[in-house]
């Protein structure tokens, strides 16, 4: 049977083997010659030699079973686990495990340890030893790993009696094991079971590992196993996940692969979740004979797992060989194991030469060569010697020329962080026509004529839609660009410089909606939102004259004055500005998001997580009434996940780290709605709205933030605070601690044009131009709120981005104000 077959299940490693060969071991005696030679003195004494020999060989076999195979039969268990000593105050000095004090606290707790598993037969028969790794405050809390050598078979009975000992020791059970005075008191034991599994690939026998239970059940919770490696000297070891389903998020379920035999990040080749298709499945390929895998789980959203071959190769097998000279007017070429990770401590070099005369364009369709955190490459890179070095994700087709008919190309790879590497292919070109029958863009690359002057940046860096001459189909905007007709007055500036949204004036007899869309006067108030952002409805239950920038008070009056709400005055002479104003405060007076810092508990009391029932943290949203949450479009879309349903999701209020979630007040919905024109693929809209399905109290932790009127404005560079549990970087994992940071209004044109066109009036621009500030995965849906009058207003939700924190890539927002008549029409709010 193929050992990848589902069928088979997971044996550890050759061990059975070898105890069949021992039992084999011990010789029959030779019945027939017994019979025979039986009544004579000569035979008795050799018949007795023959008895004599078969118990010596059966005694010296149990030995050697005993000694030698039966251990092989043995796993090692490791569990961590945490205790609180409850007679001990914390004291700097434990926080150096070198200082005497953390040695001798350490040795009690190791002591209280072997006392506590002798209490149990099993426990004590395969228990082999304790480490204090750390302690820290509350009284003292100590936190350690315990050594257990288990037969197999006996794992469960070992998870039960380490679990029984943690109960018995729970939360309310204070203990003091060994009565000497002087003794630690302790209770609170928490346990958590680790496997480590040993395996070593022999010649040209694949092994195969797997998650524990798989393909029968799902992963295990709170769990850490891990399987050693081994390959024969002078072999790479090569692991082939043909199966990957885990948790999506990292931070919760991952697998880790080290290029070494202990978990040491010098030597992290990746770390993964989620789910790869069978034919996307990674394979890593290590640098030496040995790897270590790490299965890490927490105690929710359990998924199937994996399974993965390993097999051995040989440090010259052609998927491993690199480098070399190329030659000849085109040709190809690919980082070692591409389109898979190439390993880690990988040199190649590349010298291609092409036809005297020519020059050299190397072009790489596919490019992911893990970079680090820096733009100089510090990590992996591929250089064009002499030219430049490129790391990191390069759009599709990045080009490189030399003026030369010599190009020298390296590939270095360092001992972490591998990735899938990169395919190339070079060309010769004539010097004097570097894209033949092509058009050339300022950074080197070619695209087809018919690219040029189309509207779209097809380049990259616009150079071909500048200085265009336009047909009749196109508008000519002021700045160069040309840009199709039909995008003129759609109340989105295209251009970049606003031209073609200028003189967009209505016909008579037409309503100018507040997206420059025009139409007809009497669909304005007429109860349907006839322009696209709803502003024909806008201000209608008040005051008819009213427009769209300008306030409408109760009375009836349209006040010009910005932002005239909760000002403090009773701008309208009906104070009804001044009413509804019990929001966007926090109950006490005090002063991830990626360059942020925790927030302190109650400072953002509006900001709610949004987890998948059962599951974590997936979206933020905001608090703005007892019943309704305001979160992004995109959060709610349906996936493999059912998003748009409300019984999908709870939401946590007064949550402040994502450990307390039992302590939070926990809602599920009753409806979302997200916005009727949401655009999945221009995140235009990017708005919902959530109700829960009972109200809450307001409390210190609890409280809503202030809605902006349909006329607030933000100004460029005003600041404004973003907050959320998201990504702490690009790519990274979910923050525990809520994270705040501080970023500008970026102006929408300057956006726009960083953002390649990509801005509508819907949408607001924030960040930090020079970069390291800014929101990320997982912060989508929460607040971007702005400070006014003494409280917090809602200015925009987290939206989308072009990734994090990147130089010249602000976050975007939705614009609130544009939906304040919506929010007003679906909730009441
Ligand atoms: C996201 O994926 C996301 N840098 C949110 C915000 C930003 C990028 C991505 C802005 O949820």
């Amino acid at each position: 049977m193929d050992p990848m077959d589902g069928g088979m299940r997971y044996n550890p490693g050759s061990s059975d083997k070898d105890w069949d060969q021992a039992v084999t071991f011990l010789p029959a005696s030779d019945n027939k010659k017994l019979e025979k030679k039986s009544g004579s003195g000569k035979v008795g004494v050799i018949v007795g030699l023959v008895i004599l020999a078969a118990v010596l060989a059966l005694i010296i076999g149990l030995l050697v079973w005993h000694f030698h195979f039966r251990k092989d039969l043995k796993l090692q268990k490791i569990y961590t686990g945490s205790l609180r000593i409850t007679n001990e105050a914390f004291v700097d000095a434990y926080e150096n495990p070198d200082s005497p004090e953390f040695k001798s606290l350490a040795k009690q707790v190791m002591i209280q340890l072997n006392s506590m598993y002798s209490e149990s037969p099993l426990l004590s028969k395969y228990y082999v030893g304790s480490r204090v790794q750390a302690f820290s405050e509350g009284s003292v809390i100590a936190y350690y790993e315990s050594d257990f050598a288990v037969p197999v078979g006996q794992e469960a009975a070992v998870d039960q009696g380490v679990s029984k000992l943690s109960d018995m020791y729970g939360s309310n059970k204070v203990r003091k094991l060994v009565e000497k005075p002087g003794a630690l008191v302790f209770d609170h034991v928490v346990s958590s079971a680790n496997l480590r599994f040993s395996q070593h690939t022999r010649g040209s026998e694949d092994e195969i590992i797997r998650s524990p239970g798989f393909p029968d059940k799902p992963y295990e919770p709170n769990s850490f196993v891990q399987w050693q490696l081994r390959g024969d000297p002078g072999y790479l070891l090569k692991l082939a996940f043909d199966t990957f389903n885990l948790e999506q998020n990292c931070s919760n379920d991952f697998v880790r692969v080290y290029d070494s035999l202990v978990a040491n990040d010098k030597f992290l080749m990746a770390e993964k979740c989620g789910y790869y298709s069978p034919t996307d499945s990674p394979t890593f390929i290590s640098s030496r004979n040995v790897m270590l895998v790490t299965l890490v789980t927490n105690e929710e959203g359990n998924y199937p797992g994996f399974r993965a071959r390993i097999t051995q190769i040989r440090p010259d097998s052609t998927e491993l060989t690199c480098g070399g000279r190329l030659t000849g007017s085109s040709g190809s070429f690919q980082s070692p194991n591409f389109p898979n990770y190439y390993s880690p401590n990988t040199t190649c070099q590349w010298e291609i030469e092409v036809p005297v005369g020519k020059f050299v364009k190397l072009k790489f369709p596919k490019f992911l060569v893990s970079s680090g955190s820096s733009s100089s490459c510090p990590g992996d890179y591929v250089e064009i010697v002499g030219k430049s070095k490129l790391c990191g994700q390069q759009p599709a087709n990045t080009m490189v020329t030399v003026n030369s008919n010599k190009m020298t190309v390296v590939f270095y790879s360092n001992s972490s962080h591998v990735d899938r590497g990169f395919s190339a292919t070079f060309d010769a070109f004539e010097p004097t026509d570097p894209c033949p029958e092509m058009f050339q863009c300022d950074n080197k690359r070619c695209v087809k004529p018919t690219m040029r002057c189309d509207g779209w940046n097809d380049c990259g860096d616009s150079s071909d839609e500048k200085n265009c001459q336009c047909d009749s189909t196109m508008i000519q905007c002021r700045n160069g660009f040309c840009k199709p007709l039909f995008w003129q007055c759609d109340g989105v500036n295209d251009c970049g410089d606003n031209t073609d949204e200028m003189n967009c004036g209505c016909k008579a007899g037409e309503f100018k909606c507040s997206d420059v869309q025009c139409v007809s006067e009497k669909l304005k108030c007429d109860g349907n939102r006839d322009c696209k952002d709803g502003s024909d409805e806008e201000g209608c239950s008040r005051e008819m004259s009213c427009t769209v920038s300008t306030y409408a008070c109760s009375n009836k009056k349209c006040i010009t004055k910005q932002n005239p709400q909760c000002d403090g005055q009773d701008d309208c002479g009906d104070n009804s500005d001044e009413s509804s104003c019990n929001c966007g405060k926090k109950a006490f007076k005090s002063s991830r998001v990626v360059g942020g810092q925790d927030a302190i508990v109650g400072e953002f009391p509006w900001q709610v997580s949004l987890h998948v029932k059962n599951m974590a943290h997936v979206c933020g949203a905001s608090i703005i009434s007892e019943r309704w949450l305001v979160t992004a479009a995109h959060c709610v879309q349906d996936d493999k996940i059912k998003f748009s349903q409300p019984g999908t999701w709870e939401a946590y209020l007064g949550l402040h780290t994502q450990k307390d979630k039992q302590t939070a007040t926990k809602r599920l919905l009753k409806q979302i709605i997200p916005h009727p024109y949401y655009n999945a693929y221009t995140y235009d809209n990017d708005i919902a709205l959530m109700e829960l399905d009972s109200p809450v109290t307001f409390s210190d932790t609890i409280r809503p933030i202030c809605l902006p009127s349909a006329t607030d404005v933000f100004i460029t560079g005003d600041v404004v605070t973003i907050t959320g549990w998201g990504a702490t970087r690009e790519g990274g994992g979910g923050a525990t601690v809520l994270q705040k940071a501080q970023v500008r209004i970026i102006n929408d044109t300057v956006c726009n044009q960083l953002m390649t066109g990509q801005i509508t009036s819907r949408m607001i621009c924030a960040g930090v131009l020079t970069g390291g500030v800014d929101a990320c995965q997982g912060d989508s849906g929460g607040p971007l709120a702005y400070f006014l009058n003494d409280r917090m207003y809602l200015a925009g939700v987290v939206s989308w981005g072009d990734g994090c924190a990147r130089r010249n890539k602000p976050g975007i927002y939705t614009n609130v104000p544009k939906f304040r008549g919506w929010i007003k029409e679906k909730t009441g709010v």
